[in-house]
Order: C-alpha cells, then sequence, then structure tokens
C-alpha cells in the first residue's frame, strides 16, 4: 500500500499505539496475577488506531473528554505511563493523586477531562467545555467521545440539541465496538447506524473505520476543521472492535472467538506496521528500537507505582466536591 502520510506520521502512530497496548496489557498483567491493581479495568486493546488518528488531526490545546475506558486517549494526551500506572496501584503520584483508579484518569495540563463512569453523562459535560471554549472566543475544540451503548442515553439528545443551537465548537465521537457490556448494539435499537442519530438535529455526520489510523485522522481532521473555523458540532460513528472483554471480569459468552480473530486479522498496530515496512520507513531493527524502548517506559511505570506512597488519610475529601463559597471564574 503507497503512503498517504508521511514516515514521521506513521513512526509516530505505531509507537503510540504500542505504548497503550503494552501498557494496559502489563497492567492487566498486574491486576491478574498479582493482585496490585484492583477495582474496575476497561482495556482499549484494539481500539489504539482512535488515540492515534485524533492526535495528529489535533493541536495540543484541544480537550478530550471521555468515558471510562479511558487509558489510551489519555496516554495518547500526553499523561504519563508512570502517573497512569500509578493511578491503577491508587497511588498518591497517579494523575488523579490514586484516587480515581482506572475509570477516572485526569488530567487538566495535558487537557484530558477524564474518565467518566455515568454511562452517557460527559456528552453533556463536553458540550459544556465547548461553551466554555466558544465563551472564551479561542480556537480550541472539543472531542467528546462516548461508547455505542451511551449513544442511546437520554443526555445525547439534549446535549446534540443545544449544541447545534449554539454552534459549539465540539466533535461528538462514538466510539462504536458493537457492544454495550454483553449487549450487541442490534439489540439495543433498530438504528444501528449511529452516525443518523445527527439527522434530526441537522448535524454533519461521517462514519469511518476504526481499525485505520488514517481513516480516523481523515475523518476527524474534516470535523475538528469545521469545528475551529465556527461551523460547529459533528457526530463521527467511529466503527471500532475492543479484543478484551467489556471489563476485566467479562467471561465473554455473548460473542464468538471467530468474531474476536477476525477483527484481530485487521490489528490498527499491525497494519501501520505493515505500511511501514513496504515503505521502508523503518528496517525491523528499527522496530526493535522502538519496542524496546515501549517496553522500557512500561516497565518503568511498574516500578514507579510500586515505589509510590499512598494517599495520605488527610486527602479522602479533598477534590471531591468544589468549595460552593469559591468565586467561580472562568480563566
Ligand atoms: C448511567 C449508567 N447506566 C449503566 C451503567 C453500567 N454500564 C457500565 S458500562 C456500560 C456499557 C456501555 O457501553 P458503551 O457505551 O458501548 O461503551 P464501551 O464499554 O463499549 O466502551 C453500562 C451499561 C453505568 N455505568 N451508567
Ligand atoms: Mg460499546
Amino acid at each position: 500500500m503507497t503512503a498517504k502520510f508521511s514516515k514521521e506520521t506513521y513512526l509516530y502512530w505505531y509507537e503510540l499505539m504500542q505504548l497503550i497496548r503494552q501498557f494496559e496489557l502489563m497492567a492487566e498483567e498486574k491486576y491478574k496475577m498479582e493482585g496490585k491493581i484492583r477495582g474496575f479495568f476497561h482495556a482499549y486493546v484494539g481500539q489504539e488506531a482512535i488515540a492515534a488518528g485524533c492526535m495528529t488531526a489535533t493541536r495540543p490545546e484541544d480537550l478530550f473528554i471521555t468515558a471510562y475506558r479511558d487509558h489510551g486517549l489519555a496516554i495518547a494526551k500526553g499523561v504519563t505511563v508512570n502517573s497512569c500506572m500509578a493511578e491503577l496501584y491508587g497511588k498518591a503520584t497517579g494523575c488523579a493523586k490514586g484516587k480515581g483508579g482506572s475509570m477516572h484518569f485526569f488530567s487538566k495540563e495535558n487537557n484530558f477531562y477524564g474518565g467518566h463512569g455515568i454511562v452517557g453523562a460527559q456528552i453533556g459535560t463536553g458540550a459544556g467545555l465547548a461553551f466554555a471554549e466558544q465563551y472564551r472566543n479561542s480556537e480550541n475544540v472539543v472531542l467528546t467521545f462516548f461508547g455505542d451503548g451511551a449513544a442511546r442515553q437520554g443526555m445525547l439528545h439534549e446535549t446534540f440539541n443545544l449544541a447545534m443551537l449554539w454552534k459549539l465548537p465540539v466533535v461528538f465521537i462514538c466510539e462504536n465496538n458493537n457492544y454495550a457490556m454483553g449487549t450487541s448494539i442490534q439489540r439495543t435499537s433498530n438504528v444501528v447506524d449511529i452516525y443518523k442519530l445527527a439527522d434530526a438535529y441537522e448535524m454533519p455526520a461521517d462514519t469511518i473505520d476504526g481499525m485505520s489510523a488514517e481513516a480516523v485522522h481523515n475523518g476527524i481532521s474534516r470535523a475538528v476543521n469545521r469545528a475551529r473555523e465556527k461551523g460547529g458540532p459533528t457526530l463521527i460513528e467511529i466503527k471500532t472492535y475492543r479484543y478484551k472483554g467489556h471489563s476485566i471480569s467479562d467471561p465473554q459468552k455473548y460473542r464468538s472467538k471467530e468474531e474476536v480473530d477476525d477483527y484481530r486479522g485487521k490489528d490498527p498496530i499491525q497494519q501501520v506496521l505493515h505500511t511501514i515496512y513496504e515503505n521502508q520507513f523503518a528496517t525491523e531493527a528499527d522496530i526493535e528500537i522502538i519496542n524496546n524502548r515501549v517496553n522500557a517506559m512500561v516497565s518503568a511505570s511498574v516500578r514507579f507505582a510500586e515505589e509510590s506512597p499512598w494517599p495520605d488519610d488527610s486527602e479522602v475529601l479533598k477534590d471531591v466536591y468544589v468549595d460552593p463559597h469559591y468565586p467561580f471564574i472562568i480563566d
């Protein structure tokens, strides 16, 4: 396949996707084999091309907000694997000070606004962030991610209505991985093409292949440009797949091994690697250097998490509620 993007772009995509995947595989091992991580844990494995394509289609100042399947997008936005691993371990050095866990990664410095456990709630919060950007007259765009299950929540409709009315600088991204826990998309509605939900609000919409970083980049770029040029929101349905269960404790009785294998055959990391080799952007030795670098970062993140202190008891009520007496200022 001829390359449609630069060598640097493919190598960036490859390393980022590998970092996300190896981070999660390591964390899963620490959870299952050693019991060092507990609580909820939803892996992004299989969906990494979404993070990769969205990164090259946006600027660092653009804001991301997502649901509980949040490790990949946080790492993509530059939240360090050290602070992500520490958060999974519940340590004070975690990106949510060890108080959020897997579902609540957060980093205002990296413009990563969570990490939300209530299905669909972040759709409205994402529009709220976009309202603040519009109010400030900034050029920033908000990428609001949610699942196919979340698309069935009433929140989506109220948010789409106001986002279109006010032409907010937001891109709504449905990561359609075909399942909401064990419920397939066909069992949640007669409308299985989620991008069509935009029609009722005359919102532009698109559907794209989530196993291809190239396709994600192209589709998201169009939507981001529209939002940045004050053209308002877009709904992008990204057809993707999670290789792992819904969460770490899912026996996966609702789908066949053949179906999972079929998607593993379209693996986004392998697709990018294939293009890299075909265009001689890197040799096997170069790729090994990248893999070693990624593995070293992930191993270092485990050491960092294990050596970090637990949060102090005095932290327990901090950052939980906003002080109602604190003046609300939009800076
Ligand atoms: C309001 C609410 N209802 C139900 C749940 C339980 N729940 C957690 S995840 C989930 C499925 C959501 O699926 P989807 O939006 O497709 O996201 P995915 O897990 O596939 O990324 C449900 C029903 C919840 N967390 N919040
Ligand atoms: Mg889903």
